[in-house]
């Protein structure tokens, strides 16, 4: 049965229309403190998903954008980390899987500093938040000064990075290391193969998948992928969640996670300011991954980044959307963004030929237009490029880029991903940052003078 959320809205749909469909997803999927990605395949709070939502939902409501990152930095352990799953207690066990009973943080991550009243996951996702938080406060100022809302979330903010740049420098580099296919965010992107092929999956008859009750197999990650993370992720928990360097099968350094490390580091320097602490530590450190960045993820020869196996030590040698992702960093060196926008343009990933960034080279032995993260476009990666282009001074691609976004938007019915070529629907409808991004590009869209230019200004990444 077609619900009202999966009517699709035509491409040629007039903004106002695209905007409308964008908040009804919002609506539906906010649960009273915060926002689903998808009723169906993800009932609970993610982490990155509930960073990019904020920034959407700053345009609908800044007290609920506030209160969508409250309320998970409220699941955030004591040695600093926030948790990628956010459990809520009134949704069935059965309805996702891993749910609260695989990763038992209360008890398990208790030596970690879990909290004892919430169950969540004990891995993480990309550090989006610091940026989230930044512009939410930009959407209305004096709402977030009279509300106190920079000074509340800044101590959290600034653990979680203390954190990733403490007990997650496993590779003892200056970057931070992710420890589960899950933490990038890009769960079955190709990078992952040759490190998670010296994981042995946990059993088949061990666990229930519970996203193909919601997804097409084909468009998901295949039974052996399932049977590795579950593996990873009860190997984690049974060491007690614990991070210690050289003691993980699965250590990457991810070029994403790291970028949007810095810029969340770049927020912090002006939440700081705001709040009357001092920037200069967060700018510093924004400096040091930088050159830590360039130093240990730079290809020459690719002209992209590369993640870095910690475990073989090796660059891997396949390219993702997120070796591209960097380009949202201010500080790069010019010869690194001309390569950078070089790459994106060219055959591996056509950007201003193809309509949304793919997830994975088009060229690349295994790509799959369909299959998750191993090609198909999401709209999350492509909101960074077209904030990546506009700050190095490229507004017609970013506009050509963020044009095809509202398109595939309205025509997908806010898919979670798009088939790179025709920008068809993969994956769920109605899905969380799908529809955010929308309103924030149309806010965008609608400050443009002439349509033309990038309002917030271009000299930084936490432009509004
Ligand atoms: C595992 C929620 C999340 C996103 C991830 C995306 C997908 C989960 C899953 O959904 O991952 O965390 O079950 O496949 O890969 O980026 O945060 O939307």
């Amino acid at each position: 049965m077609t619900t009202l959320l999966e009517t699709p809205v035509p491409a040629a749909a007039d903004h106002l229309t695209l905007r409308r469909g964008a908040a009804r997803v919002l609506l539906t999927n906010w649960t009273g403190s915060s926002t689903v990605p998808s009723r169906g395949l993800y009932p609970h709070q993610w982490s990155w998903d509930s960073a990019f939502i904020a920034i959407g939902l700053r345009h609908l409501s800044v007290r609920r954008a506030q209160l969508e990152l409250e309320s998970l930095l409220g699941a955030q352990w004591a040695d600093g980390r926030i948790p990628h799953i956010v459990f809520s207690p009134a949704v069935p066990l059965d309805a996702y899987f891993p749910s609260p009973d695989f990763w038992r943080s209360s008890t398990e991550g208790a030596p970690a500093g879990a909290p004892a009243g919430t169950e969540t996951s004990g891995i993480v996702q990309p550090p989006v938040h610091a940026l989230a938080a930044w512009l939410v406060h930009q959407a209305d100022p004096e709402t977030s000064r009279r509300r106190g809302f920079l000074p509340r979330v800044y101590r959290g903010l600034v653990a979680w990075h203390d954190y990733l740049t403490g007990r997650r420098d496993l590779g003892g580099g200056g970057l931070a290391a992710m420890v589960h296919p899950w933490e990038p965010g890009m769960d079955n992107s190709p990078c992952w193969d040759a490190p998670l092929a010296r994981v042995k999956p946990a059993p088949p008859g061990s666990y229930r998948r519970a996203d193909l009750d919601h997804g097409q197999a084909a468009e998901r990650p295949t039974d052996l992928d399932y049977g590795r993370y579950v593996r990873l992720a009860a190997d984690y928990r049974d060491g007690g969640y614990a991070d210690v360097p050289g003691g993980h099968e699965f250590a990457v350094e991810d070029p994403c996670v790291n970028a949007l490390l810095i810029v969340s580091e770049q927020a912090l320097a002006r939440i700081a300011a705001e709040t009357g602490a001092d920037p200069a530590p967060h700018e510093e450190r924004a400096a040091r991954l930088t050159d830590a960045l360039v130093e240990r993820l730079w290809s020459p020869a690719d002209g992209m980044f590369l993640c870095r196996d910690l475990v073989g030590g090796e660059l891997i040698p396949e390219r993702s959307v997120a070796g591209l992702v960097p380009m949202i960093v201010p500080g790069l060196p010019q010869h690194i963004v001309q390569a950078l926008l070089d790459t994106a343009t060219g055959p591996g990933f056509r950007l201003g030929e193809v309509p949304m960034a793919p997830s994975y080279d088009l060229t690349g032995h295994a790509f799959d237009p369909s299959r998750y993260w191993r090609g198909p476009a999401w709209f999350n990666t492509s909101w960074l490029l077209e904030r990546g282009l506009r700050l190095h001074g490229h507004p017609r691609t970013a506009d050509a880029l963020r044009s095809a976004m509202l398109d595939a938007a309205g025509a997908s019915s806010f898919a979670e991903y798009v088939d790179p070529f025709t920008a068809h629907a993969r994956g769920t409808r109605a899905f969380g940052w799908t529809a955010a991004l929308t309103l924030d590009l149309l806010a965008a869209h609608d400050r443009t003078p002439g349509h033309a230019g990038d309002p917030g200004g271009t000299s930084n990444g936490v432009h509004t």
